[in-house]
Formats: structure tokens, C-alpha cells, sequence
């Protein structure tokens, strides 16, 4: 079919265009454009905006973001976007659940809402908490950046595009599953849609600290600190650093927009027991950021683990960030609620698993004397040999490390989690520990790892790239009794720490039986009395995480026990009725806890 039109601008051209997306990908948000929030002045744009769903990616093909807003009675051709008749979506939250029949969606959505600007001499950062998985912002009409990877924050400068009055703000959410993304289009999660944390303004001088680091190096001493700062231009001058508690006023000289400067002094440590944060306040020119820091040294000697000198198990659990009424979104409510579980387990650690939680994860954590693993979703197949797929995941991995590098709660960064033994996998994930190793050597890099299955030991080329060994395994559950777990441990010399970093077994809340019937609570309890019994006197095993705290969704899990839930947690989806299994682990914290 041909369309014959005397326009200039030929209607139907986008029915033909298969590249239409193209100009929507550069400038892309990265790690580098990335602003500390430390005690920032923000507005915030949570609340309602008009929310459209585009499952043909009509948006972009027809160019939605250009057509001016105007009632229909005053449209000369006929549109298929209506920002004025569009359903109110309210921000955070995930498409996923706001009705019924969006529950599986997985395509575009488009966010709309106008911003008020006056007049004024500061710059004008947008912040996204998280969107799932790529967003493309524009405001008034024209296209800023593109962003990808569902659980990162990131910034884009508004400044020379706002004008004085309403200025009209779009922003585009594609959360499709494919195999290219990081993680790709199988896992064993629910894939919610949508700007599912905050989004806010940062106003910042002309010049400002874009990002600061302050951390005890893990020189031994226990009082060595480490301060660096970064502006956002390159400017020459001092920045201050001010530690009031500690009375201590420190110059940081800055050349060409950089500084840095380490200085001993004694301090009182964090800890998971005495969680300690201390005020601090950096200022350079008419800019000032401050944060409440922790200070503690965590490293590895031979294959023991050592906080602030003293050999440390890490009785830990592993939680998604998950809700069934919330979906992705994490309340400050929910993450409490999340640690006080945790304590109640008697833990003093939890692995955020499979993505980068909401910032606020971290925060809590410090104050709460929880240590965290924090990783990026490099989970089971992803196109390793792909080298667009290596730069998304390091440009994650980067944006996760530069939110939470001032939080002394988290120890350790995670780049992967049982992935197939390839080449190209080796060089993928030993690139992502080695840029993690080197961008912050005051934590720990680890993996969930592999073993030979038919030699029954821990045999994984990445574990040199690894301060920590992580072993998912699932004897008593996926893999029948626990011989094989035995020999696996009779049969591994790792040369450093290894943390079982999942185990488990799935038990519906209130369905009972024997132990040896699958999906009882009996049966879950049984798994964790074995391998709690197998694993407690291993020398080398520092840690032990649960696979997990609640039940989660996950639409890979479709019998009628499961029902689209993960039914290994330890406490069910309502996040209260809790199985006998959570009994089992609570009273070995307790023991080993006593012994310590
Ligand atoms: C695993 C995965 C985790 C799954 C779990 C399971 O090994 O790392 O993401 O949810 O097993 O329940 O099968």
C-alpha cells in the first residue's frame, strides 16, 4: 500500500520505520554523571502523573513527546495519544499492580506531568531512583537522555533546557525482557514495570561536589582515613572536611576539579554492635554536603574474614525486594520491617539479592548494625560474549558503588550470580571483579560460584578475581540428600572465605507433613537441620544466607502450592506467619552467636 499526501511531513512514514528508536538511545546516563545526594536540597516529583501504556512503542515512533498538548476539538488530524484524557499512575510505584489486567505487561509506558520553573541562578538536576529497565527523559518536546538498568539512580541536567513557567516533562519506561539486558529474559523474579522509586530535583551551585568518598583504609591500623573529592568542574582551590565529634578540621587541596588526602586519627568503629556513624560535612566554595558515616575495616586473611581485626561469621539471610501489594517499590516501612526480621533470626548480615536495593536499604543498615552484600544482576545466562551486555552491567555495577561507596554497612559487592562456566563468562565477570576491586578496595568483591558436579568441589576459574567464595547449593532440595554435599566439602581447599551464599527449600505457611514430603514446612525445617549439621564445623565457611526471608513473587512458579510464589522463605508473602524452618536457623545464630 502507498499513501499519496501533498504535506511536507509525511504521516505514514512511521509505519515503515523499523530504526525509529535510534535517536533515543545517546546521550546515555552512566555512572559518571551521577551526583552525591549527601544532605541535598531537592523538590520532590513523586505523586501523580498522567500514565499511558504503549505496547507497539507508538511514542517514539510517532514522536508523542512532539505533538503539543491540546483538547481534541482543536486537533486538525487525528492523534493516538491524549496526554489530557491519560490515567493518573501515581510515582513510585509499579504499573505491574495497579490493575488486574497490566499484571504481565511488558512493553513501554509513558509518564507525563508539567514542572513549575522560576527564574534562579542554580542548576537543575533530574534524579530517577530506579526505573525498570530503560527510560528515555524529554522535556518540552525534545529528547535529554536514555538510561538503562532497572535498579540504578540516575541524573540528568535540566538546566539549559528549562524555560521560565510550565515546562512539560515525559518520560518513557520500557521494562520488556531481553536477552541482551543485565539480567536477561529469565530469572526468578517478578519483572515489574515502572518508575518504582523516587524521582526528584536536585538543586546544586554552579560549581559543586558531584561526588565524595571517606573510609578507613584496610591498612591494619584501624585509623587511617581516606578522603576524595570530585566537582563538577575543574576548578582549583581547598575543599574542608569537618568531623565535629572528632574536632577535626581537614584542607583537602583541589587541582583540576579533584582532591584527596588520608590523615590518622582515633576512632570509635562501627560495628554490627556498637553501629556508630559519625556527622560529616565537606565544603568547597558556597557548596557543603554532609553524611553520617561509619568507619570500619573488612578484609580477608588466608580463609578467614576479619571486621575491624576480629575474625567474623556472617549469620546472614537473603532478601528480594519484593511486596505483593508493592511489587519493587521499598518503603522505609518495609525495609525496617525487613531488618527487624532479621535481628529477630539473629542476624548480623543479609544479601540483597539479585540487583541493587533502593538506597535506603544501605542507609538503614548503617544505622541499624546490619552488614549487606549488594550486587548487580548478573544472573544465569546473560549474553557474555556480548560487549554492549559488559558495559551495561559495569555501568550498574559503577552507578550501585558510587550510590552506596560512603556506607560502611555494605562489605561486600557482588558481580554475579550462578552463571555457566564459559570463556567468555571468565572474561565478563573477572573484568567486573577486577574494576570492582580497583574502584573500591575497602570492601570485598565476591560471586555466587560453581562447583564440578561430577568431582563434588568448589571449581570456579573467577574465584581469583574473589576475595569471597559464594556457593549456592541446594542439597535436600534441588539435588537429592546430602552425600554430594559431604563430599563437596571433604573435597574443596579453597584459599579464602567461602559463605554459603543460598540454600534452602520451598514450604507453603501451614501446610504440614512428613519430612520427606516436598513443600511441607517439615520438610524445609529438615533441609536446614542437615545442612546447618553438615556445614558447622567447616573452617573455611564464614557465613551462612538462607535463601530467604519472605516469599516472593515469581511467575516461573506456576503448581498449585506455589501459585506464582517462591515458596522458600522463611516467612511467608504476608511477611508474618513465619515456618518452622525460621526456628531451625534462629537457634543456630543463637548458638554460634553465643560461641563467638
Ligand atoms: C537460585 C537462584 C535464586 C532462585 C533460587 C530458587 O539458585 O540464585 O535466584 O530464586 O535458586 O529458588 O530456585
Amino acid at each position: 500500500m502507498t499513501h499519496k499526501t501533498s504535506n511536507a511531513v509525511d504521516p505514514f512514514a512511521h509505519l515503515h520505520d523499523e530504526n525509529y528508536d535510534a535517536p533515543y538511545v545517546h546521550p546515555r546516563c552512566k555512572a559518571r554523571d551521577m551526583v552525591t545526594m549527601a544532605g541535598r536540597q531537592t523538590v520532590s516529583l513523586n505523586g501523580d502523573w498522567r500514565f499511558t501504556l504503549d505496547l507497539f512503542d507508538e511514542g517514539l515512533r510517532q514522536k508523542w513527546f512532539a505533538q503539543p498538548p491540546m483538547p481534541v476539538n482543536q486537533w486538525r488530524v487525528p492523534r493516538d495519544y491524549d496526554e489530557s484524557d491519560a490515567q493518573t499512575l501515581s510515582v513510585p510505584s509499579v504499573w505491574s499492580l495497579a490493575k488486574p489486567e497490566w499484571t504481565y505487561f511488558e512493553g513501554g509506558g509513558w509518564y507525563s506531568r508539567s514542572i513549575h520553573h522560576e527564574e534562579h541562578d542554580q542548576r537543575v538536576f533530574l534524579r530517577i531512583g530506579a526505573a525498570n529497565y530503560e527510560a528515555r527523559i524529554f522535556l518540552n518536546g525534545h529528547f535529554l537522555a536514555s538510561h538503562q538498568g532497572g535498579s540504578t539512580p540516575f541524573f540528568v541536567e535540566l538546566t539549559p533546557h528549562l524555560q521560565a513557567g510550565d515546562n512539560r516533562l515525559q518520560i518513557n519506561v520500557d521494562n520488556r525482557r531481553r536477552p541482551e539486558r543485565v539480567p536477561m529474559h529469565h530469572f526468578d523474579w517478578f519483572n515489574d514495570g515502572g518508575i518504582y522509586r523516587d524521582i526528584e530535583l536536585v538543586l546544586l551551585p554552579r560549581t559543586f561536589i558531584k561526588d565524595f568518598s571517606l573510609s578507613l583504609v584496610p591498612d591494619g591500623t584501624l585509623s587511617t582515613l581516606h578522603c576524595t573529592v570530585t566537582l563538577s568542574d575543574h576548578d582549583n582551590g581547598t575543599a574542608v572536611l569537618v568531623i565535629p565529634e572528632l574536632s577535626l578540621t581537614q584542607d583537602i587541596t583541589i587541582a583540576g576539579g579533584q582532591g584527596k588526602v588520608e590523615f590518622s586519627v582515633p576512632l570509635r568503629l562501627w560495628s554490627p554492635e556498637d553501629p556508630h556513624l559519625y556527622e560529616c560535612r565537606i565544603s568547597f566554595g558556597s557548596d557543603t554536603v554532609t553524611d553520617r558515616i561509619g568507619f570500619r575495616e573488612i578484609r580477608r586473611e588466608g580463609t578467614t574474614l576479619l571486621l575491624n581485626g576480629k575474625p567474623l561469621y556472617l549469620r546472614g539471610v537473603c532478601v528480594h525486594e519484593d511486596d505483593v501489594r508493592l511489587g519493587k517499590v521499598s518503603t522505609i516501612e518495609d525495609v525496617t520491617r525487613r531488618y527487624q526480621d532479621a535481628k529477630r533470626l539473629g542476624c548480623n548480615a543479609l544479601r540483597l539479592a539479585h540487583y541493587p536495593h533502593h538506597e535506603h536499604a544501605a542507609k538503614l543498615a548503617d544505622e541499624m548494625g546490619l552488614m549487606l552484600w549488594e550486587e548487580v544482576p548478573v544472573y544465569w545466562a546473560i549474553q557474555f560474549d556480548n560487549e554492549a551486555t559488559y558495559q551495561d552491567a559495569h555501568n550498574q555495577l559503577e552507578e550501585m558503588m558510587t550510590r552506596d561507596r560512603n556506607r560502611a554497612s555494605v562489605i561486600i559487592w557482588g558481580v554475579g550470580n550462578e552463571n555457566a562456566d564459559t570463556d567468555a563468562r571468565y572474561s565478563f565477570m573477572r573484568r567486573l571483579a577486577d574494576h570492582a576491586k580497583s574502584f573500591d578496595p575497602t570492601r570485598l568483591v565476591g560471586a555466587a560460584c560453581l562447583i564440578n558436579r561430577e568431582q563434588f568441589r568448589i571449581e570456579d576459574r573467577l574465584a581469583d578475581h574473589l576475595d569471597i567464595i559464594g556457593l549456592n547449593e541446594y542439597f535436600g532440595w534441588y539435588e537429592e540428600g546430602f552425600e554430594g554435599l559431604r563430599q563437596l566439602l571433604a573435597n574443596s581447599k579453597p584459599d579464602r572465605p567461602v559463605l554459603i551464599s543460598e540454600v534452602g527449600a520451598d514450604a507453603l505457611a501451614g501446610h504440614h507433613g512428613p519430612d520427606s514430603e516436598l513443600f511441607t514446612e517439615e520438610r524445609q525445617a529438615w533441609v536446614f537441620e542437615n545442612q546447618i549439621e553438615a556445614i558447622r564445623n567447616i573452617d573455611w565457611i564464614c557465613g551462612f544466607f538462607p535463601w530467604l526471608l519472605y516469599d516472593f513473587r515469581s511467575p516461573r512458579r506456576q503448581t498449585s502450592i506455589q501459585n506464582g510464589i517462591n515458596r522458600k522463605g522463611l516467612i511467608a508473602e504476608d511477611k508474618r506467619t513465619q515456618k518452622l524452618a525460621f526456628e531451625v536457623i534462629a537457634g543456630f545464630y543463637r548458638q554460634i552467636g553465643n560461641e563467638a
